[in-house]
């Protein structure tokens, strides 16, 4: 076996990696990410084992935050980026190590490796794998998968200038307990909801960042044809990037499309004022290659989900900027500042033809908890009256496997009493569906990103105030969410941690849950799978 990876839902016969990634992550874009996790892995024993404080670690916190995310699926492919961030990291590692003594501390706290070479042969030993129990590796994964999530999270607001030194001490503690082996799997357990707190410390810190900054999403039709100018595609999730290539392309008579996790953008205030701001092409991040063809003008990845491009021509016109990265193509480092320079993407569309029209129309969104709340009146009655039977939160992630079709058509066959409230890019299994309205209450309510999934909590605990219930579970709401990457680990964790239960998730069970694990989540918190439309309706709906 030459590289193993099991953290997303796509993973090789639903059981690991262990040649080359679905996702297009060869053995040693694999092997890096390991040997970079585990160099923050031995930064975070040495502050957690030296009782060293987040707060003195200046620089260092933001690159941990940027280490895990490039490890995220999807975000970063680029094994020269990859090499150097290790590199960085081995360098952080032994400047704090400068300061304390070594007694006590492990491999990952002081091993060396320079070159490639040397980095391969080290990755090898200390990739998932290297965990032998199967029910602690599979607790040891879960956490990591929360914490990469987490850090994901954690450096899009660290973008809008909020940062909060208990997330970093946490991201610390998590992953030197992933390396201690006096841990039982109940200690690991614990840790685990623990990492569910911190998830929905981080998300709250997100949305007060991105709320604070761009003001409160609000109801919004978006766009999703095309106009004759040429054109930049942005996709990802980094919001202070957008702002600032819709800051540099103002006036230059290039438009701006958004694209899979960019299309929430367009609900915030603060990114109406842009003329250029044309619309939103494309779907979800897996119908990229043929999307990315008929649109002509360069695309911007802020972060995942990148699939590997299959033409060289598409290659050239694809940046990446940000935790994100692709081998071959070119990366807009950020100054100083947080400042980046996009003159060469808006240099380069003026030179391309406009897109091609794929679609014709409007969507609607902005369905985040501040505007739901505006209409709470509304939606209270709606419940009271029978009106609003029940409400399902279809959050989380799409993909390309045919099983996710089972969304659409669960979509679809929802009685007309039900609402969707829903984040994340799974959306676009079902956001041009047209499914209606109820007395004026679109049957679709789309929050946002996958980020704002705590949009969705936060509606939940105001619900259940509004109706003076002791339990979030009394709530007419069911939730049947669809997974991909390790961001809805962590979405999935905080939902855990504040208490909802009977989550179905789909479209399989995470490969990473060895068989008790998976146990202890269905015998507390009646987690599910899915099975078919018309039956878990009828088991929803009972
Ligand atoms: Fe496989 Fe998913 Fe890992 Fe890619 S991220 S190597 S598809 S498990
Ligand atoms: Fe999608 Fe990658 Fe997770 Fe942000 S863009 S939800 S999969």
């Amino acid at each position: 076996m030459s590289m193993f990876c099991y953290q997303c839902q796509e993973t090789a016969r639903g059981t690991g990696c262990d040649v080359r990634g679905v996702c297009g992550k060869s053995e040693e874009t694999a092997k890096l990410q390991d040997l970079l996790l585990y160099a923050v892995k031995g930064i975070s024993e040495i502050v957690t084992k030296k009782g060293i404080d987040a707060k003195t670690l200046g620089a260092v916190n933001g690159d941990v935050l940027s280490s895990l995310f490039m490890t995220i699926t999807n975000a970063n492919f680029d094994d020269n980026a990859l090499e150097r961030q290790i590199r960085k990291m081995q360098g952080s590692r032994d400047a704090i190590l400068r300061g304390v003594s070594s007694e006590g501390l492990g491999d990952a706290a002081t091993f060396k490796a320079e070159t490639r070479a040397a980095m391969l042969e080290k990755a090898s030993s200390v990739g998932v794998l290297a965990t032998e129990n199967e029910d602690l590796r599979s607790l040891r994964e879960l956490i990591i998968y929360g914490v990469k999530g987490m850090a994901a999270y954690a450096e899009h607001a660290k973008n809008l200038g909020k940062e909060d030194p208990e997330i970093y001490a946490f991201i610390y503690k998590a992953l030197a307990a992933t390396l201690n082996p006096d841990l039982s799997a109940d200690d690991l357990v614990a840790l685990t909801l623990e990492t569910g707190k911190y998830g929905v410390s981080v998300m709250a810190m997100l949305d007060e960042a991105n709320t604070s900054r761009f003001g409160n999403p609000e109801i919004t039709k978006v766009s999703i044809g095309v106009r004759k100018n040429p054109a930049i595609l942005i996709s990802g999730h980094d919001l202070t990037d957008l702002e600032q290539l819709l800051e540099q392309t103002k006036g230059s008579g290039v438009d701006v499309y958004t694209h899979g996790e960019m299309l929430p953008a367009h609900y915030y205030p603060a990114f109406k004022k842009y003329d250029n701001f044309a619309g939103n092409y494309g779907n979800a991040w897996w119908k990229q290659s043929s999307e990315f063809e008929s649109f002509h003008g360069p695309v911007i990845f802020t972060t995942n989900c990148i699939v590997p491009p299959r033409s060289e021509e598409v290659r050239s016109r694809i940046f990446t900027t940000g935790s994100a990265g692709f081998p071959g193509c070119k990366h807009i480092e950020t100054d100083a500042k947080g400042k980046k320079d996009f003159s060469e993407v808006i240099a380069l569309a003026r030179t391309l033809p406009a897109p091609d029209e794929i679609e014709k129309g409007e969507i609607v969104g902005g369905f985040a908890h501040s505007q739901v709340m505006a209409l709470a009146d509304k939606v209270i009655d709606a419940v009271k009256s029978g009106a609003v039977r029940k409400f399902f939160v279809m959050a989380g992630c799409d993909g390309r496997m045919k099983s996710r079709e089972y969304y659409t058509e669960f979509a679809e066959k929802l009685p007309k009493d039900t609402v969707i409230l829903t984040a994340g890019c799974a959306k676009y299994r079902y956001n041009k569906l047209n499914l209606g309205d109820i007395g004026g209450i679109p049957r679709v309510l789309d929050a946002g990103q996958c980020n704002d999934s705590y949009s969705l909590a936060v509606i939940a605990l105001k619900l259940k105030e509004a109706f003076g219930l002791d339990d979030i579970n009394k709530l007419p709401i069911a939730y049947n969410i669809a997974w991909y990457e390790q961001k809805a680990c962590i979405v999935l964790l905080a939902l855990l941690y504040l208490g909802v239960k009977n989550i179905h998730l789909g479209p399989t069970l995470p490969a990473f849950l060895s068989p008790n694990v998976a146990k202890v989540l269905v015998d507390t918190f009646g987690i599910g799978g899915i099975g078919s439309v018309d039956e878990d309706i009828k088991m929803f709906m009972a």
